[in-house]
């Protein structure tokens, strides 16, 4: 089949790779020109284990070309950021734009498959759309076309792995547009393929993601409870977690990322009632001036440096994506100035705005060590070697 990848971002540029790989001919559309230069080059613009051969072979064999404006294809992935606004509303702007980009190019039999991460109702929003202005491509009020969601579920750094074995959720606008969407996923996906409505598959991704939030947010209000308690909430959740039906997840500096710190808010957006899921959003993004103020508690002498360890947004990986540790940075050098605040991420070259110093460096050069994400390099450390040092870990950094 012809697809047409709309969005090559963190989720659409790896779903050409492997629908390219699958047979398919893809064109991948991204109004970034350097995008679309760089993987007709063969190359690639953002890191994610195994996609650079990928892309490579793919762009060779002429199964995968790039260009800023779509072309006719038998189906079309919408994959574009949908972020949130600035009063914390969802903001389509992006799948409103590549909607009406592909409105001229639709046929009878097209298939149409939004997979960014939408508030219920946007697929149907989409289909009032091209009711507007394509009635041709209906019949008696029946769309002659296929028009489904299906959320992206894959996990950064993972994603050519979980593109595959994960299990998906396809939701179409009647049954017609459910089975077309499968049939379609078929073709490149292991895992299975479950089957529901438009409005169901959007709201099941964000479900998802506020299950985790609600789940973190526990964890981290557990962290808070029992700070200035003869309780290690590390020992605490251990032991709790010992019962066979209590999971407990961690606490942390607080909770970032492009998806969990978002989508709980498309829900509360469209639902007066969601208090939970609202509370826990605050819950996590209290976290962080709660480590702010710990710090700020810490400091004895006008002469003391403290330093940020780990400004990715969870560990192991480079992504600052709304990172807790670069907030909590920029609070503290707020507080304290430059001078004063440092900052070390093993994982990254270099931090916007910040100095990032090399480990040893920034142990020694610091007194007051704040911990915001586990990577393995500072797990690596002997807390026996930082007697001398104030240690603020948050993440669990020290514990077994
Ligand atoms: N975090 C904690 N405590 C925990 C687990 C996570 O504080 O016990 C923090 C992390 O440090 C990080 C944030 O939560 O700051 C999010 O990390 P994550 O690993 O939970 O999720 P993401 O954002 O890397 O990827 C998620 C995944 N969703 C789930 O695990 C439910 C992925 O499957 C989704 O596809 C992705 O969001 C997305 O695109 O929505």
């Amino acid at each position: 089949m012809k697809v047409c990848v709309l969005g090559l971002g963190y989720v659409g540029l790896p779903t050409s790779a492997v629908l390219a790989r699958a047979g398919h001919d893809v064109l991948g559309v991204d109004i970034n020109k350097n995008v679309v230069n760089t993987i007709n080059a063969g190359d690639i613009h953002i890191y994610e284990p195994d996609l650079d051969v990928l892309i490579k072979k793919s762009v060779e064999c002429k199964k995968l070309r790039a260009a800023m404006v779509p072309e006719e294809s038998d189906v079309y992935l919408i994959v574009v950021p949908t972020p949130l606004s600035k009063h914390k509303e969802p903001d389509m702007k992006y799948v409103n734009q590549v909607v009406y980009s592909v409105l001229p190019h639709l046929n009878k039999g097209s298939l149409l498959i939004l997979e960014s991460t939408s508030p219920v109702g946007s697929t149907k929003n989409i289909l009032e759309t091209i009711k507007n202005c394509r009635p041709d491509l209906f019949n008696n009020g029946k769309p002659e076309f296929y028009l489904a969601h299906c959320p992206e579920r894959v996990l950064p750094g993972n994603v050519i792995v979980e593109l595959i074995n994960n299990d998906r959720v396809v939701g179409g606008i009647n049954k017609e547009s459910t089975l077309k969407a499968e049939e379609f996923y078929k073709t490149f996906v292991k895992g299975e393929i479950y089957k529901t409505n438009s409005d169901t598959a959007e709201m099941a991704k964000l479900v998802e993601n506020a299950f985790r939030d609600v789940n973190i947010a526990f964890a981290n209000e557990l962290s808070m409870i029992c700070d200035n308690r003869d309780i290690n909430v590390w020992e605490l959740i251990n032991l709790a977690n010992k019962h066979p039906r209590v999971n407990i997840l961690n606490p942390g500096a607080g909770v970032g990322g492009h998806c969990i710190a978002v989508d709980p808010w498309f829900i509360v957006a469209q639902n007066k009632n969601s208090t939970l899921i609202k509370t826990a959003r605050e819950i996590n993004d209290s976290k962080i001036q709660w480590v702010v103020d710990k710090a700020i508690q810490a400091v004895s002498q006008t002469s003391q440096k403290l330093c940020c360890f780990g400004m990715t947004y969870k560990q192991d990986i480079d992504d600052t994506r709304e990172a807790p540790g670069i907030k909590i940075a920029q609070k503290l050098i707020e507080k304290f100035g430059n001078d004063r605040v440092l900052c070390c991420d093993p994982n990254l070259d270099s931090i916007k705005n910040l100095e990032n110093l090399e480990l040893g460096e920034a142990i020694s050069n610091s007194d007051i060590l704040i911990f915001c994400v586990p990577h393995k390099e500072f797990k690596n450390l002997d807390i026996e070697d930082l007697s001398d040092k104030i240690i603020i870990d948050v993440c669990g950094v020290f514990e077994e």
